[in-house]
């Protein structure tokens, strides 16, 4: 194995390096190299137009807005959610101090299946936070309408969902705050990074204050805030990075095309298809296999890529709801999330990324094709 080229899960889009230097030219010049700079300004204004939503406020990471989020909305008591995310998502529910509700997923999309979310509300829960999973849109409208009825907030952790649209509509725009995460193996990537996505000027001022310390002015605080503010740095970065990010998914598209049509007539292996009306990011490829109808394990077959140098990841196993924090929880019962289980159990995320070459993606192929 050792003269074979590895093939990672994902690789960073980096910007063009001469145009960052430029850039960091202007911030040495200018000093300002964070606290709401020029850079950061300039990167806000640029995503709510690619994005298509009326404000966004930036941070540093995809998990300081989940936080955030729950706090500006003062949610309390419980928080309906799903298991099959990263840990990110349920831990900011915990360390709001409420209590995470987990409710199983539609098979269909890997997502919070709204048929399950009305027998899981009490008179303690406060709001729904779903998950778009691997960029695949929730049902907003269900949700919303539940939502509606029980007078409950909904936070999408919009982590995977950059770009995504739903009938030419940002799907950013759905509950009452999103969020995004720019981390380096995003589609969009600010090293580290992320975002929230709000309706209304209001909210922004409140959400901007809460990230800086809860500072309106210089002698003001007006809430419990927190620093999460994205420096210039990472806001010049962000800026080159926005404009090649077409060509990014464009890559992501193609490469997702080859995998579905060498494997759609492989016994014992499914995956997600296009769905009528989405623009979709690509931003993972997930493989769900069957042991019995393939031949082989989910782990056999994973690890008999890493033997052969390809780094595929079984995002999300384990469950969240089986991490030890979580797994007393009543509804992190493993008869309560049958579906997400079973797709934690079978997943491997194939390499995907815009650097990916035809011929490393068939590497990956015939490792899965050739028995
Ligand atoms: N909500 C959801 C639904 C999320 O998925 C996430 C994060 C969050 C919230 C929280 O957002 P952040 O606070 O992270 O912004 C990654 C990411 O760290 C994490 O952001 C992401 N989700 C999660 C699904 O995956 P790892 O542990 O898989 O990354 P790592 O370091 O193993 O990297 C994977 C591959 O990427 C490497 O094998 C090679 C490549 N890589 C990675 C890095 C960091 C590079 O080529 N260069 C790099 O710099 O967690």
């Amino acid at each position: 194995m050792s003269d074979i080229k590895t093939i990672t899960v994902t690789s960073p889009l980096l910007p063009d390096l001469e145009e960052f230097h430029e850039l960091l030219t202007d911030i040495w010049e200018s000093k300002w190299i964070t606290n709401n700079g020029e850079f950061h300004r300039r990167l806000e204004q640029a995503l709510c137009d690619y994005l298509k939503v009326p404000f966004i406020s930036l941070f540093t990471n995809g998990t300081l807005p989940l936080l955030t989020a729950l706090q500006a909305l003062r949610v309390k008591g419980e928080v309906i959610t799903t298991p099959y995310s990263f840990v990110a998502t349920t831990h900011s529910i915990w360390w709001n101090g409420c209590e995470p509700v987990f409710v199983d997923i539609d098979p269909k999309t890997g997502n919070m299946d709204p048929d399950r979310i009305e027998a899981a509300i009490t008179p303690r829960t406060s709001a729904i936070m779903p998950v778009h999973v691997y960029g695949i849109p929730c049902d907003i409208k269900r949700i919303q309408e539940i939502a509606d009825k029980y007078h409950l907030k909904v936070i999408y952790d919009a982590a995977h969902a950059f770009g995504v649209e739903y009938n030419g509509k940002s799907i950013l725009r759905a509950g009452d705050l999103s969020t995004l995460s720019f981390h380096a193996t995003k589609v969009f990537n600010t090293i580290e990074g992320g975002a929230m996505i709000m309706h209304d000027a209001a909210t922004k001022e409140k959400i901007d204050f809460l990230k800086n310390f809860g500072f309106a002015g210089e002698t003001e605080v007006v809430g419990p805030g927190i620093n999460s503010k994205m420096d210039e740095i990472r806001s010049a970065y962000g800026l080159l990075n926005l404009k090649q990010v077409d060509d990014a998914i464009e890559c992501r598209r193609h490469i997702t095309n080859l995998y579905r049509e060498s494997l759609k007539d492989v016994e014992g292996i499914s995956f997600f298809h296009e769905i009528p009306g989405v623009r979709h990011n690509y931003s993972y490829f997930p493989i769900f296999v069957d042991s019995d109808k393939y031949g082989l394990s989910r782990d056999e077959l994973y690890y008999k890529m890493k033997e052969n140098g390809i780094f595929g990841r079984r995002y999300f196993y384990p469950l969240i709801s089986s991490f030890s924090t979580y797994q007393g929880l009543p509804s992190a019962n493993k008869r309560n999330l049958p579906h997400a289980y079973k797709m934690a159990e079978s997943v491997i995320c194939l390499p995907m990324h815009h650097r990916l070459t035809d011929n490393e993606v068939q590497r990956v192929l015939d490792c899965i094709l050739i028995r």
